[in-house]
């Protein structure tokens, strides 16, 4: 069985329901600190979990027999930005307990999420290649940084097949938005259906690498499907899709709600922003196991609208 610790995130919702409709919702279960979606928690079986909890772990990993373990519970970069020791805690210990799961060969694969949020400053902006110069300045940066160099530890010294992708931003409508910088690509869909109108946090020009959630969801099952002879890369890949602007989105939902205004007011989270790349090389996890993407800003941006005015009138409905 699969387990999926942070199942009731922004990715791990809907990985969780993927996942289900793969293998058949009684082989996945789902964790999380707390109660989730009611799609996801009528879906299948759930756990409360705290991620750092490594006994409970232990204890659900042998009452269920998983195999296989998605750890997608972690701290984004805004608000570990206000929490920096809990961040570390979180997004460490939880990778810890899950390694030396796998070290002891109770688990068989491993699933966890990095992020473009390992580059930094100092890193070329556009067209990031895979291999390069990383200085992060967030907490999150770096707790991701320093989890890849020890997945790549692990997989060395003691065989564990974990997989990783560093995802970009990741653009979704079935959970609200967690704490990230790029979270102003959700709210903006929102807003522009309710107001006609959106403040950005960040810049018109603050260009982002950024992905629809259904890639981001194909992404993660393609990596853990494919043979571990084509995972040459065990710190984690390079992913891209689209790169754009707050200026550039708003262009884009423009051409749907014509009277659609932004504005800009910058807060902490632009110097984030300036610390990343704008673009992704992501061509090593296309040679190596074949990604592509499929959303491109366009029908990015309809499917967006789409889905964020279905969940609106759910919601007005409740
Ligand atoms: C964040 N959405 O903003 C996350 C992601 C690349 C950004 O890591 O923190």
């Amino acid at each position: 069985r699969i387990l999926i610790i942070g199942a009731c995130g922004q990715i791990g919702t809907e990985l969780t329901l993927k996942l289900r409709e793969i293998h058949g919702n009684e082989e996945v279960i789902a964790s999380d600190i707390r109660e989730g979606a009611a799609e996801l928690m009528k879906s299948g079986p759930f756990e409360i979990l705290n991620a750092t909890d490594e006994p409970h772990i232990r204890e659900i990993v042998e009452k269920y027999q998983i195999k296989e373990v998605y750890l997608m519970a972690a701290m984004l970069s805004a608000t570990a930005e206000k929490a920096p020791m809990k961040a570390w805690d979180l997004n460490m210990d939880s990778l810890f307990h899950i390694l030396n799961l796998g070290k002891e060969g109770k688990i068989e694969k491993i699933f966890w999420p990095s992020s473009i949020a390992v580059f930094g400053p100092t890193t070329p902006k556009d067209k990031t290649p895979q291999t390069i110069i990383m200085e992060p300045t967030t907490v999150y940066g770096i707790s991701k940084q320093t989890g890849e160099r020890w997945c790549a530890y692990y997989n060395r010294k003691y065989g564990v097949d974990v997989r990783s992708i560093r995802y970009p931003g990741i653009i979704s409508y079935k959970t609200l938005p967690g704490g990230g910088t790029t979270d102003y690509a959700i709210e903006i869909f929102h807003e522009a259906l309710k107001n006609s109108a959106y403040t950005s946090f960040l810049a018109s020009d603050a260009a982002l690498p950024m992905m629809y959630m259904d890639d981001a969801i194909k992404a993660t099952v393609d990596i853990m499907e494919a043979p571990a002879e084509k995972i040459k890369v065990r710190s984690s890949y390079n992913l891209g899709a689209i790169s754009f602007t707050p200026q550039i989105l708003a262009d884009e939902i423009r051409k749907h709600i014509k009277d659609f205004k932004i504005s800009y007011e910058p807060d902490f989270r632009q110097a984030i922003a300036e610390s990343w790349p704008s673009s992704i090389d992501d061509s090593v996890a296309r040679q190596d196991w074949g990604w592509k993407h499929e959303y491109g800003l366009e029908k990015m941006t309809t499917t967006m609208l789409k889905g964020v005015e279905e969940s609106l009138k759910e919601n007005a409905n409740k």
